[in-house]
């Protein structure tokens, strides 16, 4: 009988074609598969992956704004940005939850993330200079999360495609605080507009490379596609995203740092859309392997923190070991 635990290291050893296409069939069902349900070690080691990769982004992504909560302009911008920083940390727990359910541990994935194994989301290590990179970040960085992330709510993997909704409503939310920042820059004083055209320009570019390589360059793609776990290619999300944000910026009076963004009427299948200037996939690349700006910030801080939290973890197993304790003759009798 196949079980989980049965599965070779190399992926392969009990998993027949038979049990490879029933596992199809549920998933071209729509059956949402859940952590205890048999499944191809390639399909749990995809989600790992991908959900280790999406929690880390969470994590990391806390560095960049976290810079400006005590350099906020006022008590409210404070407020709100305090409260999407911890909106996005709350999105890491969710998500190393969901990936723990997959046989992996979070120190596991943590050690990954603080030895440079595991990779985390490449927006993450460009720098904040200006509060109008807060409002950017909230507008291009949380819309494009929210483009990406939508589709996951439809992930095959049940626990995934759970955190997935709460998830995206909060990332909504941080997307229109965002604009919000930015709508009143754009409308503010000359220089105020300015640091808000400065922040698009430097922004605009590491937001397309979010969506990952093209198509034709994304390894994973067809098999992430044809197990459900991703619904769309890189390339379709980013042109959707496009699409999206250029009238955003017109409205905002802001310029889409592209000479050759042209409106298209024959794309997407005769409904329109934008063509864009070409990606520069070099830097790319070098920000993904971790030549990164702020790389180096980042993962020093990351562990820092770690370092710097291991009481609260210390004191968080003592107070639950107590309580194990205290419990255990009260459920005897
Ligand atoms: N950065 O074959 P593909 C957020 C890697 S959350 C770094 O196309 P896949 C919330 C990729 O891992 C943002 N690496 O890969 C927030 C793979 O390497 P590997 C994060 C990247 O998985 C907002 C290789 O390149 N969101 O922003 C990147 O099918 C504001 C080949 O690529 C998620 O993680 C990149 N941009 O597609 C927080 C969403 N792109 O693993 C704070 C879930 C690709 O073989 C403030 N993830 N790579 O070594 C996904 O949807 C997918 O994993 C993609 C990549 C689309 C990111």
């Amino acid at each position: 009988m196949y079980s989980q635990g049965l599965i070779g290291a190399d992926g392969r050893s009990t998993e027949t074609p038979e049990f490879l296409e029933a596992f199809q069939r549920r998933i071209d069902a729509e059956e949402k598969i859940e952590p205890n349900d048999p499944m191809p070690e390639g399909y749990r080691r995809t989600l790992v992956r991908q959900i280790g990769q999406h929690a880390h982004s969470e994590i990391v992504g806390m560095l960049p704004e976290g810079n400006w909560i005590s350099r906020a302009p006022s008590l409210k911008r404070k407020a709100a940005l305090l409260a999407k920083v911890q909106d996005e940390g709350g999105h890491g727990l969710y998500l190393y939850s969901a990936a723990e359910t997959l046989g992996v541990s979070r120190e596991e994935m943590t050690e990954e993330l603080h030895s440079g194994k595991a990779k985390y989301s490449s927006i993450f290590n460009y720098p904040t200079l200006s509060w109008a990179d807060i409002g950017v970040i909230g507008w291009l960085v949380d819309g494009a999360a929210i483009m990406n992330q939508i589709p996951l709510c439809r992930c095959s993997f049940g626990p995934y495609a759970r955190a997935m909704i709460r998830v995206c409503k909060e990332e909504s939310f941080h997307q229109r605080q965002g604009y919000e920042i930015v709508m009143t820059l754009a409308r503010g004083t000359p220089e105020q507009k300015e640091m808000a055209q400065d922040a698009l320009n430097r922004w605009w570019w590491p937001s397309l490379m979010m969506f990952g390589p093209h198509d034709a360059d994304s390894q994973h793609s067809d098999q992430s596609m044809k197990w459900k776990i991703k619904r769309f290619t890189n390339d379709q999300l980013r042109q959707q995203f496009i699409d999206a944000t250029v009238p955003q910026a017109e409205y905002l009076g802001l310029t889409v740092p592209d000479p050759d963004l042209a409106w298209n009427p024959e794309k997407n299948a005769g409904k329109g859309g934008y063509d864009h200037g070409p990606i520069d996939w070099d830097e790319f690349w070098r920000v993904v392997k971790g030549h990164g700006p702020m790389a180096r910030d980042r993962i020093r801080d990351r562990r820092r923190a770690w370092d710097k939290g291991a009481w609260v973890r210390e004191a968080a197993r003592a107070h639950a070991a107590k309580r194990a304790a205290r419990a255990r003759p009260i459920a005897a009798e």
